[in-house]
């Protein structure tokens, strides 16, 4: 064999020939393709990812949304102002990742995002501000800072301003996953909101969301949870109580200063959407996490603290509101010296579901 045919002729191809050319002429026409040119790509040794880590400054999206703010009505038809974040390995689709969408939404002052539903799932969380109630399912549900709040598949959904402020969050819903599997349904619901009362507590939570206790109406399990709400006083303070414990010398943290806690659906213990995963880590000033690698991707925003971020070869400074995107199988590590406190979601459920769940945490010791 000569030099240059050892080059083109790897293992396992054929010996190139125009009756070869004929048969790859012969596939492209029928919409055929051979496994032996694609296996490379088909069956890497590991995944490999076209999403990219990358981070999203809260400092550049506020300002940009403000503007959509003045210039963009919110009502019927774009139903909501809601600006996604486009991971640059996804060809500029509004993907985060290939199953999770992420957005920072901006309601005015006073006004009103039309009621909807849809299949895809979706979950709000509050970096800042209050003021904004979101009716589901004709429940009023108050949005305040550091809350965690679901809008499961199918419920009708608005949220309406009762504030002279406006207000920003962040938006997660499964809306690529749900695209590239052909599941999508949408329905319009009414042009304003069903219940323009604005209780501090929803009658979801007041059904609920009582530590440990539940209603006997409500014995059957459901697949998202019926918390409207996780309030952050009830998170706070389970973080604050497991750095308490470690000071005790208890068990509790995840690892040497390393806070966390998973939102959960009550009705079954695991997590609150069939296809999302929620969870808020706090570390302690000083603190590192170990380097842990898991299939799926997730995305994260800054709740308070500084700190830094390493995802594969990548690592930035991250700040209040800041998100960063860790596509399937990157290795995480994250630091800070003054204290760091996160909110994460994942699509981890459904590889946990269909059996095809890992996770590697490297030995830092
Ligand atoms: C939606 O209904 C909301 O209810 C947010 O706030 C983002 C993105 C696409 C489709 C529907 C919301 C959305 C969305």
């Amino acid at each position: 064999m000569t030099e240059q045919k050892a080059t083109e002729q790897k293992a396992g191809q054929p010996e190139p020939s125009p009756q070869l050319d004929e048969l790859y002429r012969g596939f492209e026409k029928e919409l055929l393709v051979p496994l032996w040119t694609e296996i490379g790509d088909l069956m890497p040794t590991q995944p490999n990812p076209a999403a990219q880590p990358h981070v999203w400054r809260w400092d550049n999206l506020l300002p940009l949304a403000e503007s959509a703010g003045r210039l963009v009505p919110v009502g019927r038809g774009g139903e909501r102002r809601a600006i996604a974040l486009a991971n640059p390995g996804l060809g500029g689709a509004p993907y985060a990742t290939p199953t999770l969408w992420a957005a920072i939404q901006y309601l005015g002052p006073r006004e009103v995002a039309p009621e909807h539903r849809h299949s895809q799932n979706a979950f709000r969380f509050v970096v800042e501000g209050e003021g904004v109630w979101t009716v589901v399912n004709g429940d009023p549900v108050a949005m305040r800072r550091g809350d965690f709040l679901l809008t499961p598949g199918w419920h009708f959904h608005g949220h309406h301003n009762t504030a002279d402020r406006p207000m920003a969050w962040l938006d997660g819903l499964d809306i690529p996953f749900v695209h590239h599997t052909g599941s999508a349904f949408f329905e319009l619901g009414p042009d304003e909101v069903t219940d323009r009362s604005t209780p501090p507590k929803s009658r979801s939570e007041r059904l609920w969301a009582h530590p440990g206790l539940r209603p006997l109406s409500a014995l059957d399990s459901t697949q998202s949870s019926p918390i409207a709400a996780y309030r952050w006083e009830h998170t706070d303070a389970a973080l604050t109580d497991q750095l308490a414990l470690e000071d005790e010398g208890a068990p509790g943290v995840l690892e040497p200063g390393h806070a966390a806690i998973r939102y959960t659906n009550p009705t079954t213990g695991g997590d609150v959407l069939p296809t999302i995963r929620a969870e808020f880590h706090r570390l302690r000033p000083g603190a590192a996490t170990a380097t842990r690698r898991e299939v799926g991707s997730a995305v994260w925003q800054v709740f308070t603290g500084q700190g830094t971020v390493r995802v594969g070869e990548r690592e930035w400074p991250v700040e209040r509101g800041d998100l960063f995107v860790v596509p399937s199988w990157q290795p995480l590590t994250l630091s800070t010296g003054g204290g760091l406190d996160l909110f994460r979601f994942s699509d981890t459920p459904i590889f946990e579901r269909l059996g095809q769940g890992r996770v590697h945490v490297e030995d830092h010791s």
